[in-house]
């Protein structure tokens, strides 16, 4: 099992960035406690440099196996599902820009709360028009560069579009491209999934990219999910990309980053 930890290149307000500022400090960190990988959380591609991140992250030996987009909509407002078009069209020029870092990195680009939300007096359908359109645009440019897209299914409390595996799913069959699929999140399927293991079956060769919390959100281990099972259940799919660590710095986040790959590799 290939093991990574969320990054955000820049301090953010999104607090399951476990990690986040102190770009080369932190790299050493990760490295150092044995992850084969770190994601990269990047607001705006236009605030990092390539180059150096492709040499930080060789110095340090470290693959990057997903690209985080959501603080374009935490702080930003940017989403596929504004009523504004022109907020519309930036989301989706902001989700293209991530194209040539993710064909660097072979990284997979996260569509997570960049999606948006159904404003208050728009109609679901007409919402959901507007994602499969954006999401179609992305899945088109990104195609000859080799670069897969991933739609994270995300809990109620933080959306109102996309909350099931199924729902993901259905959306798939949508879209209707072979470089899109979904990032399945623990700390999601816990709080909408009927069962978490049957939904990780029933997604199978769609999981893209897969993210680790524990029930709370604190490191796996934290709380009271049956990671042996999920993990098996998720290899079983033949799944072979990174297993993510995205989790509250609880408490504290070089506790939490060493406690969960010290857990997950008991768990396996
Ligand atoms: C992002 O990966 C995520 O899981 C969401 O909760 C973002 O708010
Ligand atoms: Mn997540």
């Amino acid at each position: 099992m290939n093991l990574s930890i969320v990054l955000s290149t820049q301090q953010t307000q999104f607090q399951a960035a476990t990690l986040s500022g102190a770009l080369e400090t932190n790299l050493a960190k990760v490295a150092d406690l044995g992850y084969q990988g770190v994601e990269l959380a990047i607001r705006d591609p236009k605030l990092v440099d390539l180059d150096v991140l492709a040499a930080l992250t060789k110095k340090y030996g470290l693959r990057v196996p997903a690209i985080g987009t959501g603080q374009a909509w935490g702080e930003e407002g940017l989403s596929f599902t504004d009523p504004d078009p022109a907020v519309r069209q930036a989301a989706i020029a902001r989700i293209q820009c991530h194209i040539p870092l993710a064909k660097h990195f072979g990284a997979v680009i996260i569509i997570g709360l960049v999606r948006g939300i159904i404003k208050p007096g728009i109609d679901p359908a007409q919402a959901m028009t507007w994602l499969i359109e954006a999401l179609q645009a992305c899945s088109r440019a990104a195609a000859p560069h080799s670069v897969r897209l991933a739609l994270e299914p995300i809990n109620r409390y933080e959306t109102t579009l996309i909350n099931t595996a199924a729902q993901g799913l259905a959306l798939i069959e949508h879209v209707g491209a072979d470089n899109f699929g979904l990032l399945l999140d623990t700390f999601h399927m816990n709080i909408e999934e009927p069962q978490i293991e049957a939904s990780i079956a029933a997604c199978g060769a769609r999981i893209f990219h897969f993210h680790v919390a524990d029930s709370n959100r604190w490191y796996p281990g934290a709380g009271h999910l049956n990671f042996p099972s999920i993990l098996e259940q998720l290899s079983t799919t033949g799944y072979q990309g990174f297993v993510s660590g995205e989790f509250l710095p609880q408490p504290d986040a070089d506790t939490a980053a060493r406690k969960a790959i010290l857990n997950l590799k008991s768990y396996v």
